[in-house]
């Protein structure tokens, strides 16, 4: 119907958001993408400008995946009297990946974004907060030993699927599909993160030391 159009569309727009993008330009002047790995994330907003700008980006961006994937709820829709059912789930988990796909493909920068790992990252806080600790924890204890943000996000990635076959012991097909889905996306975005840490060439991250900018 025209109205679950005009939901999906918003969860594109609300993906499309280019935060460190813009966060970039109002506050620094600076365009992160024309530094550090080019990427429009969190990761390379920290690189390029310091702890406090990524760090903003990241809740920023890890929030718009949560609007997205709550906007039947938010907008008080007649569709959430159904919020039971697998197929409001399999609703939700669309409009988290399509506000990914606008993160990717933003229509408000050019449609070159980031990687998609927090707005993934706020749609899994809001359909199954269970396995986004999982993640989150998997994500922080790789950054923590590795200092690598690109590995400890692919990390996160396989943690997905697998905390909710061996945790949440998710038996709905639909939902598993998704998940593994998700993963696979988090390896294409990283395709040049993962040529880099095979050559060794991948540019470290590390949280408690002094920012030089
Ligand atoms: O610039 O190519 P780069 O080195 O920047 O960046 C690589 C990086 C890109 O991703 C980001 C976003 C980082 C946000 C981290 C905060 C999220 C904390 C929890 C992560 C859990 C991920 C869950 C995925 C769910 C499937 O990788």
């Amino acid at each position: 119907s025209l109205y679950l159009f005009g939901i999906v569309i918003l969860a594109y727009l609300f993906g499309s958001i280019p935060t460190a993008v813009w966060f970039g330009q109002a506050f620094y002047g600076v365009d992160v993408r024309e530094y550090g790995s080019g990427n429009a994330g969190a990761t390379n907003t920290f690189r390029v400008l310091g702890k406090k700008a990524g760090i903003i980006v990241m809740f920023v961006d890890i929030f718009k995946g949560w609007t997205a994937t709550n906007l039947p709820y938010l907008l008080d829709s007649e569709i959430v009297g159904a919020s039971d059912s697998i197929h409001f789930v399999n609703f939700q988990l669309a409009l988290g990946v399509i506000a990914v796909l606008g993160h990717l493909f933003p229509v408000f920068a050019g449609f070159r974004g980031g990687k998609g790992v927090a707005t993934l990252f706020g749609m899994v806080i809001a359909i199954q907060p269970l396995a986004a600790l999982c993640c989150v924890t998997v994500f922080l204890v790789c950054l923590i030993i590795t200092h690598y943000v690109s590995l400890s996000s692919i990390s996160a990635g396989f943690t997905f699927p697998i905390s909710l076959a061996l945790i949440i012991k998710t038996t709905v097909p639909s939902v598993m599909l998704y998940a593994i889905a998700i993963c696979i996306l988090i390896l294409i975005t990283h395709q040049k993160n993962i040529e880099r840490l095979l050559k060794g060439k991948e540019s470290k991250i590390y949280l408690f030391k002094k920012s030089t900018k």
